[in-house]
């Protein structure tokens, strides 16, 4: 019983780092940087990706583009679910333009600035822990309106 929770264990991880270098993993030779590419959908209030998974500790390049004609967006990561998004979310939309981001960013793992229709910005980051981190965008109404997405983190 013990030997088949394990070898399900490493069936697991290996179809998890298969979808990462089918992702996108740079090099590819031990390398520790994976590289995320995230759009606006068209004029949705959405991401064309709903979701991405990186490895804990590896240097992380995300790029966001905002292929909106427009409306203007932004991606921030959070530090937490749900929860932490919404409560960013309103300390951004209470900050108020250009960037709609709290001074404060204890609760956030990144953030681009607020992007005009073509515009896009690369952040670098190392990924957190193991866990899920939802990612959103805190221009007025449009996480609301489910832009929004999740990061995970596994353990590399
Ligand atoms: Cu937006």
């Amino acid at each position: 019983m013990k030997m088949q929770k394990s070898s399900w264990m490493l069936m697991v991880v290996l179809v998890a780092a298969f979808a990462l270098a089918a992702c996108g993993n740079v090099g590819g030779g031990g390398g520790a940087s994976t590289t995320i590419e995230i759009a606006s959908d068209g004029e949705n209030l959405a991401y064309d990706k709903k979701e991405f998974t990186v490895p804990a500790g590896q240097t992380i390049t995300l790029t966001f583009k905002n292929v909106s004609t427009a409306q203007q967006h932004n991606l921030v990561i959070v530090k937490g679910g749900e929860d932490v998004a919404a409560k960013v979310n309103d300390e951004g939309i209470n900050a108020g333009p250009p960037d709609f981001l709290p001074a404060d960013r204890t609760n956030i793992i990144a953030a681009t600035k607020m992007l005009g229709p073509g515009g896009s910005e690369t952040l670098t980051f190392t990924a957190p822990a193991p866990g899920t981190y939802v990612f959103l965008c805190t221009y007025p109404a449009h996480y609301a309106g489910g832009m929004k997405g999740v990061m995970t983190v596994v353990s590399p």
